[in-house]
């Protein structure tokens, strides 16, 4: 069995989901193969450098569980794009492209963070581009833990009173680009993230039947994706 989850968001704010996360690691990840995280599996990150001992404990778990013999794959999201080697190496964790074509449930399946493909949020996908590049991807990192940190907290103090984003708050996906990006990769299958918006919605890619699996963000319940024999099954269950 895989496991595939997104959106945790975890903060020290947040005790319920991080407990929430904690039990998965300790339940039914123990039984997966692999669990993929596709991205902003942290509300915030500002480099391996700037660890919290909050963020330092999550690692712990987190290797624990690719100790135990589970794969873990990790994909940045746009809250946490700044996670490099060394927290996945620390981890036990494998960084996994955006996007990232991989076989499972019998089939390739195309795996992506979501933001992406949310194009007519023109503002958001400028400053994607300009901050994902790698010269500015340098420059943030080289930046002193002190400057990132005071960044941080601005960021974080003009974020809407520092309330969760709802999927309201969110712009869904481009609906053309859906079946372009999977024609492209030559998948049926896509699973992201992001959108806090969880469904498997059906669609035809090259006039061939498809689905786009929506993963949920971890708020008032948990979201996870099973796939095994039986398919790929989107599940929400209640916190601990
Ligand atoms: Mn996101």
């Amino acid at each position: 069995m895989i496991l595939l989850i997104s959106d945790l968001h975890l903060q020290e704010e947040r005790p319920d989901i991080t407990r929430a996360f904690l039990d998965l690691l300790d339940g039914r990840a123990r039984h997966a193969r692999a669990l993929y995280i596709l991205g902003d599996f942290f509300e915030a990150w500002i480099g391996d450098d700037g660890m919290t001992p909050f963020q330092t404990g999550i690692c712990q778990a987190l290797r624990a569980l690719s100790d135990s013999g589970t794969q873990v794959l990790l994909m940045h999201g746009n809250r946490d794009f700044l996670i490099g080697e060394a927290f996945c190496k620390a981890a036990g964790a494998t960084l996994l492209a955006d996007p990232s074509v991989v076989e499972m449930g019998g089939e390739p399946v195309l795996l992506m963070h979501g933001d992406s493909l949310c194009t007519l949020d023109l503002a958001y996908m400028k400053l994607r581009r300009y901050l994902r590049n790698p010269v500015s991807l340098w420059i943030l990192r080289h930046l002193p833990l002190g400057t990132r940190q005071k960044l941080a907290r601005k960021l974080r103090s003009e974020s809407r009173a520092q309330t969760r984003m709802k999927a309201t708050d969110i712009v869904d996906v481009t609906p053309e680009e859906v079946p372009r990006i999977m024609a492209q990769y030559g998948v049926r299958t896509l699973v992201h993230g992001h959108t806090h918006r969880p469904a498997i919605h059906k669609l035809l890619v090259d006039g061939q039947p498809a689905r786009r699996i929506v993963l949920g963000d971890w708020d008032r319940q948990g979201w996870a994706l099973e796939v095994d024999e039986q398919g790929f099954q989107l599940q929400p269950f209640a916190f601990p």
